[in-house]
């Protein structure tokens, strides 16, 4: 640790040590009397997808710089080609959003409330690298990973009076996670979570790693505003959190995965996550340690693939950690579009947007987030490993 970045550390750090999921839990409990926190299973830790990038800067002890090598296993083959962007109808429909059943859920998915949703065309599957780079030979656009961090704006997502990091902490890269061989506890992100300059969607583990035979897989590092842009360009846009929950959910009611109720870890694999110990061991199961081709597991009963697991996937919605508990549990709400603005509080500072889905790094013994009704913050500027979109379309 860098001495003269210790204050920022320690605020980079709140989150971690502001993670008390049980707390949390038994909290809501008493709030709402129908949250049982049944964790017997396994040892539930409330798994926040890491930082923003500009908390994690302002640790400068996270910045991993070219000379430093990449970390990981090489790109999967790609598994076909794919026939151009498909979407699929999904139906108009009434649904309560949020989790119906207290295993693993956070009180940011509860109450449940009604919502209606009109229909809407849904990507049957996340952007891919391939599609992502035909946006961006078409528009010359480049990522909010392959630009130099704009100290000016950073700071703006940080306690007045955070140092400066070093220049060098401030070239483009992106988040990426590196499996760490123990970990202290499942709280500290900063174990598996680097900043790694270079790392971008064309170099998804840095300088060194390429896309290369991987045009089917997820594109990542991008950030929500460069899904808003890829989707304008698409002639498409994200969807709203409630249209996302309502799409994952296939028609099936009150299930807790897009496929039904099979817990994750029975039976042949059913998405793409992480099989083993997260963070410290992946067995592999699923047969992939990082992203999957899209369409490598079945669809949900809309014909949604990835919907749980793989990389996560970008709402247009602002993330507020108690939204759910602003609706009328007698009313059904019509297309909801998220609150006014963010509200998260482990970070006041960097405003979040929602992410949906899980990704290939969700385990049970973490966030548990292939649930249809699980949701996490994302920061609007940052790009991870972990994370990607898919578009949506009204159906007019
Ligand atoms: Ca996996
Ligand atoms: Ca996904």
């Amino acid at each position: 640790m860098k001495g003269k970045f210790v204050f920022a550390l320690l605020v980079a750090c709140a989150a971690c040590r502001e993670s008390k999921p049980h707390d949390e839990a038994a909290g809501n409990e008493e709030m709402s009397g129908m949250h049982q926190h049944a964790d017997s299973m396994t040892d539930h830790t409330n798994c926040e997808k890491a930082g923003g990038r500009a908390a994690v800067l302002a640790n400068a002890s996270g910045v991993i710089l070219p000379e430093g090598g990449t970390a990981g296993k090489p790109a999967d083959a790609d598994a076909g080609s794919l026939q151009g962007d498909e979407m699929v109808l999904i139906p108009a429909g009434t649904y309560d959003m949020g989790a119906s059943d207290s295993r693993w859920a956070l009180p940011r998915e509860f109450p449940p409330h009604k919502v209606h949703v009109d229909a809407f065309y849904m990507d049957v599957h996340e952007v891919t690298n391939a599609q992502f780079r035909e946006f961006v030979e078409a528009t010359g656009y480049i990522t909010i990973a392959e630009r130099p961090v704009d100290w000016e704006e950073l700071r703006k997502q940080l306690p007045p009076g955070t140092p400066k990091p070093p220049d060098e902490s401030l070239l483009p890269g992106s988040m990426v996670f590196v499996q760490p061989a123990a970990v202290q506890n499942l709280l500290d992100y900063s174990q598996w979570w680097q900043w790694v300059t270079g790392a971008d969607w064309k170099h998804p583990l840095g300088p060194g790693s390429s896309i290369a035979g991987k045009d089917n897989h997820p594109v990542v590092h991008v950030a929500y505003y460069d899904a808003l842009e890829y989707a304008k360009w698409a002639g498409k846009r994200l969807p709203t959190e409630a249209e996302w929950e309502w799409a994952a959910r296939g028609g099936l009611k009150d299930a807790i995965y897009p496929w039904g109720a099979e817990y994750v870890e029975d039976g042949t694999p059913k998405c793409n996550y992480w099989t083993g110990t997260f963070p410290t061991s992946n067995s592999e199961a699923d047969g992939y340690y990082y992203s999957a081709p899209v369409k490598s597991f079945p669809p949900n009963g809309y014909g949604l693939y990835d919907m749980a697991g793989n990389v996560w996937e970008i709402c247009m919605d602002w993330f507020d950690e108690s939204y759910y508990q602003s609706f009328d549990p007698k009313q059904v709400a019509n297309n909801p579009k998220g609150p006014s603005k963010s509200n998260y509080s482990q970070d006041q500072f960097d405003p979040r947007r929602v992410v949906r889905g899980g990704s290939f790094l969700c385990n049970d013994n973490y966030c548990s987030s292939y649930r249809v009704s699980a949701r996490m913050p994302t920061s609007q500027d940052t790009g991870m490993i972990h994370t990607g979109f898919r578009c949506v379309k009204d159906a007019r």
